[in-house]
């Protein structure tokens, strides 16, 4: 299938794997480019090192196009945005802030700039600052999220910037797919689909906990400290939002969760670690591979479209 994201980025399927801190790591990104769509590499809050090795491994397993996600709160940012450079990254998508700083020196090095955003303010300021398209992400995405869903922002933003926008938030399957597109969007990232692909390294007890998961499962914290991050409801969302109702200070709240998703995805502690995942978990019923998961997308996805 053809649209303006598979040509600006030489892929097979407008499909784009979100860049999901520990979770998008480069067996991951590899199986999904592998299976047509583009695959990305999630920096999160690892050190630039880090970034650099997984980059460097991706590129031993797969010749197809990757990108790499900068999660802009990341402490080691301003060195990653010089390791995407230095690796000859193609495809850069930013998260969690403005990337406004490295906009020039990316397009220098001819790399693709896709900013995640969650308004149309940003989506414009995006376009200005020279990006190639946007990823419209609504607030039924796991982790941190904006105010706006994603049926209400992705025409918003589809019709205030001419680059092409990239649908994310409650995207899991053909329906959602198609009517991504029907909203304006040139392709769709889903998140939460692959944390339970088969490729993913994501813990066997977080993958259960996302497949049992039901429609109003998931519970947004942190939204009075400004910093808003959706997650599967657990003993630590519960404790989090009784703190946040008690008044307490960003001190406590943040103890709480430390360290929290990475102890959910590596270790398995979905009891006290931070299950993050987006609202379709309650539609993400079983494990598949990549290649399965986007082949049945597009075949539904295509269908239905043709029934226009
Ligand atoms: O970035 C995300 N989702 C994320 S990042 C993340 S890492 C993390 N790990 C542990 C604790 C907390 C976070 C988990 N999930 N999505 C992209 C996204 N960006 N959604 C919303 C935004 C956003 C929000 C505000 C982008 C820009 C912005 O403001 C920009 C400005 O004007 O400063």
């Amino acid at each position: 299938m053809k649209t303006k994201i598979t040509e600006l980025l030489g892929i097979e399927y407008p499909i784009i794997q979100g860049g999901m801190a520990w979770v998008a790591e480069y067996h991951l990104a590899a199986a999904v480019s592998e299976a047509g769509g583009l695959g990305i590499i999630g920096a999160g809050g690892a050190p630039a090192s880090f970034v650099r090795e997984q980059i460097q491994k991706v590129k031993e397993i797969t010749k197809k196009p990757f990108g790499v996600n900068i999660m802009l709160m990341n402490p080691e940012a301003d060195q990653i945005a010089q390791v995407v450079v230095e690796e000859g990254v193609k495809v850069v998508t930013t998260g969690a802030g403005n990337p406004g700083k490295y906009m020039a020196m990316w397009k220098e090095a001819g790399i693709k700039v896709i900013p995640v955003v969650a308004s149309v303010a940003l989506a414009k300021m995006m376009e200005r600052a020279g990006a190639d398209a946007v990823v419209a992400e609504g607030m039924e995405s796991g982790g941190h999220i904006g105010e706006a869903t994603t049926m209400t922002l992705v025409p918003q933003v589809a019709d205030a910037v001419t680059v092409p926008v990239i649908a994310a938030g409650g995207i899991a399957d053909g329906r959602g797919f198609a009517a991504a597109m029907m909203l304006g969007a040139q392709a769709v990232q889903m998140g939460t689909r692959f944390v339970v692909a088969s490729e993913s390294i994501v813990h066997e007890n977080y993958k259960q906990k996302v497949i049992a998961a039901k429609d109003i499962d998931t519970a947004v914290t942190g939204r009075s400290t400004g910093h808003p991050i959706r997650c599967i409801r657990n003993k630590t969302t519960r404790e989090y939002l009784k703190l946040e109702k008690e008044g307490a200070t960003l001190e406590e709240l943040e103890k709480l969760t430390l360290g929290g998703l990475r102890r959910a995805v590596l270790e398995g502690d979905v009891v006290e670690g931070s299950v993050m995942a987006g609202q379709i978990a309650g539609l993400v019923k079983k494990e598949q591979t990549c290649a399965e998961i986007i082949q049945e997308i597009m075949t539904q996805g295509e269908k239905l479209l043709k029934l226009r």
